[in-house]
């Protein structure tokens, strides 16, 4: 008999600033799908979001759920095999980019490694990542800070629209 592996839900916020941003985002969220050991539950739109923090056009962002038994370094390290596989460098932080993707819950966990924070540290104050959040999970709280919805409500000043097919 097989072993039950314990699986968890993680949320996964996707970025992009150059090129096709939507058309590479549909790409990842496939290959998010495909990803050992996990379950693509949801995704959210594609929005379309001003840069926070950095320059450059306007960035697309999305959300997706997934339900995984990879640990959470696992999963990171598939995250940043995903970016790599489409054409990611980094230059200097927030530089612009054709992807980045960050693991923003894993459960209800807490993780502070040099490599790896969980919850992501800046997603309760930036609107690209909160709303997406609550199409796929409105009820999600982030630990150790509160609801999304409540920290949603905190952003309305903040650019963030349907992207238009
Ligand atoms: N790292 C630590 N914790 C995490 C995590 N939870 N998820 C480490 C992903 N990575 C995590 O990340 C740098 C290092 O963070 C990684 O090596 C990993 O070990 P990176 O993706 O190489 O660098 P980055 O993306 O430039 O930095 P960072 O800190 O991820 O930037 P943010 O906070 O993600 O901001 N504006 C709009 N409208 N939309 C955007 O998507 N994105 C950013 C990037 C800025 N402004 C934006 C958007
Ligand atoms: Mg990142």
């Amino acid at each position: 008999m097989r072993p039950t592996v314990a699986r968890t839900i993680a949320s996964i916020g996707l970025g992009a600033n150059l090129g096709d941003a939507p058309t590479t985002l549909r790409r990842a969220l496939d290959a998010l799908g495909a990803l050992p050991d996990t379950t693509l539950i949801a995704t959210s739109p594609i929005y379309r979001s001003a840069p926070i923090d950095a320059g450059g056009p306007d960035y697309a962002n999305a959300v997706a759920l997934l339900r995984t038994a990879l640990a959470p370094q696992a999963l990171l390290a598939a995250l940043q095999r995903i970016e790599l596989a489409h054409g990611r460098d980094r230059p200097h932080r927030n530089a612009p980019r054709t992807l980045d993707l960050d693991l923003l819950l894993y459960g209800d966990e807490c993780i502070a490694t040099p490599t790896l924070t969980v919850p992501h540290p800046r997603m309760h104050e930036r609107a690209f990542v909160l709303k997406p959040l609550a199409d796929v999970a409105p009820a999600a709280v982030i630990p150790g800070r509160g609801a999304v919805s409540e920290w949603l409500a905190r952003v309305a000043d903040q650019r963030v629209e349907r992207w238009s097919p």
